[in-house]
């Protein structure tokens, strides 16, 4: 983390309905930690009760007043509105403020961060993409120079919105053209993902894909299991790219995990879609881990948003096993037996762990297996010779495959789901 002398000072703002404050507390507390994982620190927080944001400014003019004295007395170095922004407001509000501070909103300060961590080829278009199309409309400031060339490369410019030129007159068409550019690019990397999925799907071993808000724990659970040595850290979004790791269980049953990009509330549409392609990788697994902080106040609502985000990516309906980690720190022990009893109740499959001690991980690794090998047959065949062309379907569609070829036919040792289990009922000879 930055030393507090180069950390940029932000003034967070927002605004809230009656009966909602409680609810933008929450909201602001997380701009907060996000403003602290792009390397700010928090100078003030502004807020105001309205039903509606203001057309020009979202603040009324009374507090947009005082926030240009603010930002100029605490010097600040930007400003972030936890609503979204439309590019008139941003030009509004900036020409309010007396000082020349940028205006970002909460999409802004989430790609920055995005750019930050994104490590792959495919994690960096996807930012750059997400920057052209939501910031670079949105850079409607007079003659301030961006400090940014290009998605990934931006540590510690936050605030210097979006990639692209070094002025601020964007050459419209440039950006049009690189958009286009970058699409052709995603879509080739897509395919790539495309092939390599497809042949993870050939090789049998069922998917599993570990899905969850942000800092639940993921990439710490994925790390316990398989030892996959992902960076974990107390920060939002350390995970932007995918991992999928091989984990073999105690009884020898492989299973493939997959750790990704944890889900926030209030995340745009533009912004699921443009991480679509990643997000995919967990949403396309036979079963899902969706794993809850226990230890948050908020795990409730958070639980909430990551079920609806899913249902957005179309993976509603899959077989989940709840996973409440950080039972280690877990302070509401009441909310977890009151969960415990609702889910027995629900005949929802959860465990409860801490992926840091370890603790109830035997047990989660017994679920996810039956889990995920529910479909799952070990079967031996019988193949009389004349049928020998089964075996390559057999190498092709099955796991774990032992042959043995022998003069009156070959036997084979095999697992194999439902779909495959049907075309070679006939052969089976002890399951
Ligand atoms: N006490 C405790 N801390 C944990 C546990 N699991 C994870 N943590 C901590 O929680 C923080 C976030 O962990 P990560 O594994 O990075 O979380 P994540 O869900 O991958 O987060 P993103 O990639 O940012 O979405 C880290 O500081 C971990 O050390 C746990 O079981 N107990
Ligand atoms: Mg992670």
């Amino acid at each position: 983390m930055e030393e507090n002398a180069t950390r940029k000072k932000a003034v967070l703002c927002a605004i809230y309905p009656q009966n909602g404050e409680a609810e933008s507390d929450v909201s602001l507390a997380e701009l907060e930690r996000l403003a602290d994982t792009a390397g700010c620190s928090v100078a003030a927080i502004v807020t105001q009760c309205r039903e509606k944001p203001d057309v020009k400014t979202v603040l009324g003019s009374g507090k947009i007043a005082e926030l240009s004295v603010l930002a100029e007395t605490l010097e600040a170095d930007l400003v972030v509105f936890d609503c979204e922004l439309t590019p008139s407001q941003i030009k509004s509000i900036e020409d309010a403020i007396s000082s020349d501070i940028p205006v970002i909103d909460r999409s802004m300060l989430i790609l920055d961060i995005f750019a930050d961590h994104a490590r792959t080829s495919e994690g960096r278009l996807q930012v750059e993409l997400a920057q052209l199309k939501y910031t670079s409309p949105r850079l409607v400031g007079k003659g301030k120079e961006l400090s940014r060339q290009g998605g990934a490369s931006s540590s510690g410019s936050v605030g210097a919105r979006g990639p692209g030129e070094t002025k601020l007159e964007i050459d419209r068409r440039r950006v049009r053209e690189r958009i286009a550019a970058l699409e052709e690019e995603l879509d080739r990397v897509e395919q790539n993902r495309l092939v390599m999925r497809r042949q993870r799907d050939r090789s049998g071993i069922p998917k599993v894909g570990i899905v969850g808000y942000t800092n639940a724990g993921k990439s710490t659970l994925l790390n316990t299991l398989t030892g996959a040595g992902i960076l974990v850290e107390n920060r939002l979004f350390a995970t932007l790219d995918p991992t999928t790791r091989q984990f073999v269980t105690p009884s020898g049953a492989k299973i493939l995990l997959t750790d990704t990009v944890g889900f926030i509330r209030n995340l745009p549409h533009h912004l699921i879609k443009a991480f679509k392609s990643t997000l995919d990788e967990a949403v396309y697994s036979d079963v899902l881990m969706l794993v809850i902080d226990a230890s948050d106040p908020e795990f409730i609502s958070q639980t909430a948003v990551t079920s609806d985000l899913l249902e957005e990516l179309g993976a509603a309906g899959k077989p989940t096993l709840y996973v409440f980690n950080k039972c280690d720190i877990c302070a509401d022990r009441d909310a977890l037996v009151q969960m415990k009893s609702l889910a027995s109740r629900s005949g929802t499959e959860v465990v409860f762990v801490s992926a840091k001690t370890g603790a109830g991980i035997p047990a989660l690794v017994e679920k996810i297996e039956s889990m995920a090998m529910a479909d799952r047959h070990r079967v031996a065949l019988f193949i009389p010779p004349e049928d020998g062309a089964v075996t390559g379907i057999l190498y092709k569609e099955a796991d774990d495959v032992e042959m043995e070829y022998r003069e009156d036919g070959i036997y084979c040792r095999c697992i194999v789901d439902d779909k495959l289990y049907a075309k070679i009922k006939k052969y089976i000879v002890e399951e």
